[in-house]
């Protein structure tokens, strides 16, 4: 077991009480011992839905709002994942082959400092840290997630992106066969995403790189995907190959697919229904009763003034 991921100190920006700094340490050490059978269990033949003693535990921890984390075993799961299948609950078996390694990041574009970084490059360069966020789908189901990782911020600092860089695109990895939904011709493969420049440097942009203490599992988007909380979980795209510095705004898939239900933002927002879903409550995987969505996902305070002086209902 490679020791790397096991020793993720807390992002020195993030803002946490002591008593729950202190609980996420002795939940580190928990993760890091669960990690050699969970490594084991990765191997068997069949991956299952029922809890097993070797899934890592959340010793307790919430999210800043108190809520709990959702066990290892919801997150991993319950999966949205098109290049593998529709199918939440098929993801994880479909996706157990999948090689996240090797793996490089292509970063360019308009950047004074291009560069392709092999994973462990990554892994060892960028303060690898946790953060327990919040995910809002728009299907309107959401979870809370564990993720270690570093801020997207740190990574384009040192390429550099020149004055013309305005908008960040990200590109998901294309392998046909490996990743069955890939040869559906229904879909704008490869999957992309972006944001505007300002939302890629926010703090709370991640680059996750796994989740639990554990390296990102292969249905969350092994080895690499972007986590931005307070937008619609399609936002937050996974297995990433290239990180493009650019002008202009960029195509993202579900925006291509449906420009009426998706668009570029896609900032959670109650107040806007989706076409085919409500977006005012939101059912916590793990919970029976469903609760109030929150503007921005609950990150209002930390990201809301980027967007001053747009109609939010008019650029979704
Ligand atoms: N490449 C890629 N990224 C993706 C998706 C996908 O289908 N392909 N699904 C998105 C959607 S709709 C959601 S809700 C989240 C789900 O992340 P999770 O499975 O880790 O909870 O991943 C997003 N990232
Ligand atoms: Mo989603």
């Amino acid at each position: 077991m490679d020791n790397k991921y096991k020793s993720v100190p807390v992002l020195p920006s993030e803002i946490t009480p002591k008593s729950l700094y202190l609980s996420r340490r002795d939940f580190i050490k928990a993760a890091g011992l669960a990690a050699g059978s969970a490594l084991l269990a990765a191997c068997a033949p069949q991956v299952t839905a029922t809890p097993s003693a070797s899934a890592p535990q959340a010793n307790g921890q919430t999210d800043e709002l108190g809520d709990p984390v959702n066990t290892f075993e919801d997150i991993t799961n319950y999966n949205n994942y098109y290049e593998f299948t529709t199918d939440k609950q098929g993801v994880a078996p479909m996706s157990q082959k999948f090689a996240s390694s090797p793996w490089t990041v292509e970063v360019g574009g308009l950047v004074n400092n291009p560069k392709t970084y092999g994973i462990e490059d990554l892994l060892k360069k960028f303060t690898q840290g946790e953060r327990i966020y919040r995910l809002r789908c728009v299907e309107a189901w959401s979870m809370v997630i564990p993720w270690t990782g570093f801020t997207l911020a740190s990574l384009l600092k040192e390429v550099e992106p020149t004055s013309d860089a305005k908008f960040v695109r990200f590109e998901t990895v294309y392998r046909p066969d490996e990743m069955p939904g890939q040869k559906s011709g229904f879909y704008p493969w490869p999957y992309q995403e972006g944001l505007r420049l300002d939302e890629a440097m926010n703090d709370l942009t991640l680059l996750a790189t796994g989740l639990y203490g554990e390296p990102m599992p292969n249905p969350n988007g092994a080895p690499i995907r972007l986590v931005v909380p307070w937008k619609y979980g399609f936002k937050s795209i996974k297995s990433i190959v290239k990180i493009e510095l650019v002008a202009e705004q960029p195509a993202t898939f579900w925006n291509d697919l449906a420009p009426d239900e998706y668009g570029f933002y896609s900032n959670v927002n109650p107040a806007r229904s989706h076409p085919r879903w409500s977006q005012t409550t939101e059912r916590r995987i793990g919970e029976f009763s469903r609760r109030a969505t929150l503007p921005f996902n609950g990150y209002g305070e930390q990201v809301a003034h980027l967007y001053d002086g747009m109609d939010l209902m008019v650029e979704y």
